[in-house]
């Protein structure tokens, strides 16, 4: 059964909104890079990573699904401040967003009676869960953090360990 039109729409909408939050972690991998913190530069550049599989997923099953793909024009994103901690504040409201659109884009498919769409969207559904949870993690070390410099170095250290693992979404 080939993909409702309104869902179709609803995915290349998220597949755009996926791909602006790539763009976003690579505007904030520039502005560490630019403060030497390279522990933030690895956590942007696995982000944005993450962001270009989720965004490919959704395409991958468009197409899956005899869809048919739309590109919409990336925004432009902007920093809401400069510190770590400002940063990390704009990143958690930024996946809150997402989630949002997400909830929303799982709503087409319960008005749409895609079931095949919803079971494939509960992935992005614990995505979202764990990304909340990991950018809450280090926006609250940073708020603990405060001035301490020495602190920072050390948290830095830490998300220099992050890796990127492909996700398998299917
Ligand atoms: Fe795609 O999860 Fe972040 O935005």
């Amino acid at each position: 059964m080939a993909i409702d039109k309104k869902m179709e729409q609803a995915f290349n909408e998220q597949i755009n909104k996926e791909y602006y939050s790539e763009y976003l972690y690579m505007l904030m991998k520039a502005h560490f890079a630019e403060m030497n913190l390279n522990g933030f530069v690895n956590w942007m550049n696995v982000q944005m990573q993450e962001e270009k599989a989720h965004a490919e997923g959704m395409y991958d099953y468009v197409l899956r699904r005899g869809g048919h793909i739309e590109l919409y024009a990336i925004d432009k994103p902007e920093l809401k401040g400069s510190t770590p901690v400002e940063i990390f504040r704009q990143i958690l409201e930024h996946e809150e967003y997402v989630t949002s659109r997400i909830n929303h884009v799982m709503d087409v498919a319960d008005e749409v009676k895609d079931r095949a769409a919803l079971s494939f969207l509960n992935w992005y559904i614990k995505e979202q869960v764990e990304e909340e949870e990991n950018v809450g993690g280090v926006l609250a070390t940073l708020e603990l953090i405060g001035e301490d410099k020495q602190a920072l170095l050390s948290l830095d250290k830490e998300l220099a360990q992050r890796i990127f693992n492909q996700p398998v979404i299917e």
